[in-house]
């Protein structure tokens, strides 16, 4: 709906008799306040909204926000195991066939990666993007640094295992909150030496917060609340920036999808990617098993039938606590926000089904000025911001497979900030440590204490008072521990160990 790019600017009396038809006059109240320079830039911003699609966006609102949608907990069943592939459960052939194929596809450059980055991180509560959060691991890299770093790690694999010089195009959507500082990161830190223009950076959109009865939240008394959509709104953000054609132009048929503050996350991981193309599947998900059943990560399961993603927000506790006979949680299929498309399915959502994308309504304490013209904030919800869920283009997949990962080797999400018990800069820091420290240990190293002493290979991940050994292997070295032997086999390595292409070069020297 908004703002729609490219709408030309209009009178003040044209959008008077815009918002007073869509009921929201009030939105100018504080108009003669404002000094000639407020009135140009809010002008333009109301300008660009489809008026006609702000009314049936408030009125939506109002009506969800007043009879929330029924809940699907009825019509769930958990995903039979036996349609779930899983890294575990495969056999040491499999993996490698599927590993292959995916290296195979991701030399041909069939395969690119899209990072969604347009959330604005509210709980971690830092006012950048998340992707600029440096946990504090020995090197100082930031989330974004090591994502450009498994790029450049996995195009080397797939280049050396066929002879090829590839490419693996990093689509990122921001939103008008993460666009301009993203940019001047990556910009800032010179693209992490990959080449820009395989680097394609666009928006999503944003629509206003709305009160419980349908009004447009004001924020400022020139500006409209705004948030972004979702990241269901990737499927309109693709075609505003015809982004899907830009897949075509380079022959990606593949994408890997994934969200930003996974430190694990295994860019365009070869495993999963020929998992999906040996299965002739459209759309993927990668799956952990859930931790308890409170973990705050979607379900995948099937409601009616139909495979689909149920999210924490929506399922009912008492179906998320629901037991097995092994006392195993019935809906354990975790979502981790790791999905695969083919752009031909893609291509078939774009064109007949993101207008059916199912609108989430999430109520928020949403910052605003009331009508005597004071900045309030809230301390309850005020205000309902409606949200798209990306997963949610499920029900339209002809071949929808779900891929178990293992937890440790894949899924450290950053959500919160330090102090929580979960999911924060610590356990984000400690679980990739101890992913390393196996690493190292798998690769028949010891690592040591500066007195010395073995240091054990891996302390939980979460466990922020027994950090596990600081040893930290970059990605440029290596992307899942391959490679690690030559190196380290046979070592007795002091921590904090960092194993940079440096320190590896002077490695392989000795
Ligand atoms: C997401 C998943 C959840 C689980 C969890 C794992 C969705 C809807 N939910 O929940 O099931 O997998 O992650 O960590 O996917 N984003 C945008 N635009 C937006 C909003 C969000 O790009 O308008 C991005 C955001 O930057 C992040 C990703 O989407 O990279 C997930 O967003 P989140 O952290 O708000 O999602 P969360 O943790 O509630």
């Amino acid at each position: 709906m908004v703002p729609v790019p490219g709408h030309d600017m209009l009178s003040l009396e044209q959008v008077t008799g815009r918002l007073e038809s869509a009921g929201q006059a009030h939105v100018l109240q504080f108009w003669p306040e404002l000094c000639e320079a407020e009135k140009d830039v809010f002008l333009q911003e109301l300008s660009q909204l489809d008026l006609q699609g702000l009314q049936d966006h408030c009125e939506g609102a109002a009506r969800a926000a007043a009879s929330p949608s029924a809940s699907l907990d009825p019509h769930m069943e958990p995903v039979p195991p036996e349609s779930v592939g899983s890294v575990r459960k495969s056999d040491k052939h499999s993996l490698a066939v599927w590993g292959n194929e995916g290296l195979l596809q991701i030399s041909e450059d069939r395969v690119g990666v899209l990072l969604l980055a347009g959330g604005q991180g509210t709980r971690l509560g830092v006012q950048y993007p998340k992707g600029m959060y440096d946990v504090g691991l020995p090197s100082g890299k930031t989330l974004y640094q090591i994502q450009a770093e498994r790029i450049h790690k996995i195009q080397e694999l797939a280049d050396r295992k066929h002879g090829s010089k590839c490419t693996v195009p990093w689509y990122i959507m921001t939103s008008e909150f993460t666009l301009a500082p993203t940019e001047k990161f990556f910009k800032e830190n010179n693209y992490f030496d990959l080449e820009p223009s395989n680097i394609v950076m666009f928006e999503q959109r944003m629509i206003p917060a709305v009160t419980f009865d349908g009004k447009v939240i004001l924020q400022g008394k020139g500006k409209i609340a705004m948030a972004p959509d979702g990241n269901g709104g990737l499927y309109q953000a693709l075609v505003d920036n015809k982004v899907l054609e830009d897949m075509k132009k380079r022959g990606v048929q593949y994408l890997h999808v994934y969200c930003v503050d996974n430190i694990l996350v295994k860019m365009a991981d070869p495993v999963f990617i020929g998992f999906c193309v040996t299965k002739g599947a459209d759309c993927g998900a990668k799956v952990v098993e859930k931790t308890s059943a409170t973990e705050p990560v979607g379900v995948v399961c099937r409601v009616r039938g139909i495979s689909q993603v149920v999210e924490y927000s929506e399922i009912q506790p008492e179906t998320a606590e629901l037991r097995g006979p092994g006392g195993e949680l019935v809906y354990s299929a975790g979502n981790i926000c790791n999905h695969f498309f083919t752009r031909a399915f893609l291509q078939d959502v774009a064109a007949a089904h993101k207008g059916q994308l199912k609108q989430h309504v999430a109520f928020k304490k949403v910052p605003f000025v009331d009508t005597c013209g004071n900045q309030v904030k809230p301390t309850k919800p005020n205000g309902i911001k409606m949200e798209k869920f990306v997963f949610d283009v499920f029900p339209f997949s002809r071949n929808f497979v779900a891929f178990e990962v293992e937890r440790e080797e894949e899924f450290s999400p950053l959500k919160n900030a330090d102090g929580a018990a979960s999911d924060s800069p610590t356990t984000a820091r400690n679980a990739l440590l101890a992913q390393h420290g196996r690493w190292a240990k798998a690769a028949q190293a010891t690592l040591v204490d500066e007195p010395g002493n073995t240091l054990p290979p891996a302390a939980s991940a979460s466990a922020a008072d027994n950090p596990p050994a600081q040893c930290e292997i970059s990605p440029l070295v290596s992307y899942f521990g391959e490679g690690l032997e030559e190196l380290l086999k046979g070592r007795a390595l002091p921590t904090a160990l960092l194993l940079d292409e440096k320190r590896a070069k002077e490695l392989q020297a000795q």
